[in-house]
């Protein structure tokens, strides 16, 4: 069997799930590679150490752009906040690495348009590259888009997303790297709700075309973290420093294949720790995945006779239930992590026969764009058309 030789740029919770899924994906599925956890870089000499240890990486290093030069490396795996996905992600590709990139893709439409150019670049070369959307990776999500493929809820009329979190509702909570603008592009929109985006856009085949927002920020000044050098010269005084991206993000929706939608990503739900719900609502029936019970699948088939209509619940652990005939009998769930084995399964499978993975680097500029669009439409209080996540070759 071929290696599939990994070096991963970054270990916080990303890179724990993602070396998670590569130490993984060869005991649960049958594949053509066999990944190696290779090298592991982080900024931190202790640090990246300490991980490679706990996480099982062969070597680390502290510089990553060491890892794209070796010849003895195949793919990066791009585990950092989203300010440095476009510098890594470009010379990885150049270098003729395989890249698979945490989302968002980037923290502007500029980067993410570079890089899916890049990366159709780079595909002459049978080189590949992947977004990590993992939710699209949880069998009952993959379940949904199926029936829907399948017209078993017939046309599409309504989308309702939501992604709720609540760990920074304390104003005390310090201001780490996913509240700054320059290191995380924004907050809650592009950290979780780029995530409903995508989901939904993947169950439905259906792209987001306009959109109507509002965004906020209810905390705007936090405690500086213990170990920020730098942002202090940036606070007005004493050890806070100002929140610039926003807690919360609401928006309308059309589709172009004509539904409507609403979603809401926030970071504010309080009790709610990682609350991510989408239902469908079609011509001929409703479809519901709610996360804190991601086993299942809530199916409201209005095709059966009244007397036996009813929202049931599908136990998605059947063998012939996306990616289920790797784990466990019936009836035994699975968890987060393994959506991110999943994953690499997919892109493992892609390399190795030649395809092109999804979601591909210009699937996440369409993510991209919607955020933008978000944004801006945030600002100016009106509704924004979607650009069409379009390529021009590099
Ligand atoms: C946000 O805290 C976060 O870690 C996201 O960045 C991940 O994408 C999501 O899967 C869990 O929550």
């Amino acid at each position: 069997m071929g290696q599939l030789r990994v070096g991963m740029v970054g270990y916080a919770f990303m890179g724990a799930a993602h070396s998670q899924a590569w130490r993984t994906v060869n005991h649960a599925f049958d594949l053509p590679l066999s990944a190696q956890l290779s090298v592991v870089s982080g900024r931190s000499e202790a640090g990246v150490a300490e991980a490679a240890a706990k996480l099982g990486w062969a070597e680390h290093t502290t510089d990553w752009r060491s890892l794209i030069a070796r010849d003895d490396i195949d793919l990066i795996d791009i585990c950092t906040p989203g300010d440095s996905h476009a510098e890594i992600a470009l010379a990885a590709l150049a270098a003729g690495k395989h890249v698979l990139c945490e989302k968002p893709l980037a923290n502007s439409v500029a980067e993410a348009r570079e890089m899916a150019a890049a990366a159709e670049q780079a595909k002459i070369n049978g080189v590949r590259a992947m977004c990590a959307f993992n939710y699209r990776r949880v069998p009952a999500v993959a379940l949904m888009r199926q029936l829907i493929a399948a017209g078993r809820i017939g046309t599409i009329r309504h989308v309702r997303a939501v992604y709720l979190q609540d760990w920074i509702v304390d104003p005390q909570f310090p201001l780490v790297w996913r509240l700054q603008k320059d290191k995380a592009g924004s907050g809650a929109l592009g950290d979780i709700g780029a995530h409903i985006v995508d989901l939904t856009q993947f169950v439905t085949g259906q792209r987001i075309s306009s959109v109507s927002a509002l965004t906020e920020t209810f905390v705007k000044e936090r405690p500086l973290p213990a170990e920020s050098s730098g942002l202090a010269a940036a606070s007005n005084g004493g050890g806070t420093g100002p929140v610039t991206v926003d807690d919360a993000a609401l928006f309308l929706a059309r589709l172009d294949g004509g539904a409507v939608a609403t979603y809401e990503a926030t970071r504010f739900a309080t009790g709610r720790k990682n609350g991510l719900r989408v239902e469908i609502n079609g011509s001929l029936g409703s479809l519901a995945f709610d996360f804190e019970r991601m086993n299942e699948l809530e199916f409201y088939d209005a095709q059966l006779p009244t007397a036996e209509q009813g929202f049931s619940v599908i136990q998605v652990t059947e063998p012939d239930h996306p990616y289920m005939s790797a784990w466990w009998p019936p009836g035994h769930g699975i968890g987060y992590e393994h959506s991110f084995t999943h994953e690499m399964r997919d892109l493992i499978e892609a390399i190795a026969t030649g395809q092109d993975p999804t979601p591909s680097f210009t699937d996440a500029l369409g993510v991209q764009l919607v955020l933008d669009a978000v944004e801006r439409s945030a600002e100016s209080s009106s509704w924004v058309e979607v650009e069409p996540s379009t390529v021009a070759m590099a």
